[in-house]
């Protein structure tokens, strides 16, 4: 392992768009640890789909641990719709000979921030983790140095029209985390709708003649198969660990989660009021137009991505793919 990779703990819920995501962090990022929650699907599937994840791209140093299936309130929604019952579309794995850690979840998040300085988190599903471990052992608000999270949106949601699906999940651990002073990077649908895969990213995958490159083909022919858009979410996320530019551009603002209003529970509310545009065709803009310095407002505590690199993306996706099989 290179020394100069970014070292990651990954928070996520596999998941197809979260294998993806792992895919690449394996490869280009120093994994200390996968911790998995319930989100796209429950528990009992997540886990095992990390475990075997770490077998698929013969990482199997890499410890995974189970946390918490069920959110902090409220009953479990799933994503069967996108993600199918087990989390990986209609692909059916083997069971994993890789075994989870006997710890929970929760506990080696609390203990391995405790005492490591320069490991980053990586959220892939709801938050509900990261929240209870920040509730048990408060001084992780210090000692987490930055959290990269997929969740939310800078505009419209997914699960509701206001609230995309990780926050929707739990909006009150999405609260306890958004309000933990941890530096975070959000990425969120407004960015994730930039990237599109297809039945042709499909064929090119096949085309690469390795078993990763193959998981990666049937898992994305669930989505893409279906003609609808396939943004693969995640993997866009982790990008930003591991090619900057292919987030083009972020911007600070103050963000709140809602999770009491009556249609917007779980909604990500951006403060973009300092840069509402003057053209009714680009709904924000993307540079600074105000600065609306008055009561109330709040300072910014999230770096939102703003503007994707689809092509790039693509092409260290396929590197990626390509370099399973060296
Ligand atoms: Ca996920």
């Amino acid at each position: 392992m290179e020394e100069n990779r970014t070292k990651v703990v990954i928070d996520c819920d596999p998941g197809t768009d979260d294998c993806f995501a792992l895919m690449l962090c394996i490869k280009h990022l120093d994994v200390k640890g996968i911790v998995t929650v319930g989100g796209n699907t429950g528990l009992e599937y997540t886990e095992k789909n990390a475990r075997f994840m770490t077998e698929l791209c013969e990482r199997t140093d890499i410890p995974v641990y189970a946390g918490y299936d069920q959110p902090m309130f409220g009953k479990a929604v799933r994503a069967a719709y996108a993600h199918g019952a087990t989390g990986l579309g209609d692909v059916i794995i083997p069971e994993p000979k890789k075994q989870l850690e006997p710890v929970h979840g929760v506990d080696f998040l609390i203990d391995f921030f405790m005492h490591n300085d320069d490991v980053k988190l990586i959220t892939l599903g709801p938050l509900t983790n990261v929240a209870q471990a920040i509730l048990k052992e408060p001084r992780l608000c210090k000692r987490i140095p930055e959290i990269l999270c997929m969740g939310g949106s800078g505009t419209a949601g997914n699960f509701s029209a206001a609230a995309e699906f990780n926050i929707y999940v739990d909006p009150e651990a999405a609260k306890i985390v958004f309000e933990s002073g941890i530096p975070i990077r959000m990425v969120g649908l407004n960015l994730t709708r930039q990237n599109n895969m297809n039945m042709k990213d499909v064929e090119a995958m096949k085309a690469i003649g390795n078993p990763v490159a193959d998981f990666a083909a049937a898992i994305l022919t669930h989505n893409a198969g279906k003609g609808g858009v396939c943004s693969l979410c995640d993997a866009c996320t982790v990008v930003w660990y591991i090619d900057p530019q292919i987030i083009r551009k972020s911007l600070m603002v103050h963000v709140d989660v809602e999770t009491k209003g009556e249609f917007t529970r779980g909604m990500t509310l951006c403060d973009w009021r300092d840069y509402m545009g003057t053209d009714p065709i680009c709904d924000i803009a993307h540079e600074k137009k105000y600065d609306t310095t008055f009561a109330g407002k709040k300072e910014p505590n999230v770096e939102v991505a703003m503007e994707f690199d689809a092509d790039r993306f693509r092409k260290l996706l396929m590197d990626t793919l390509r370099s399973y099989g060296a």
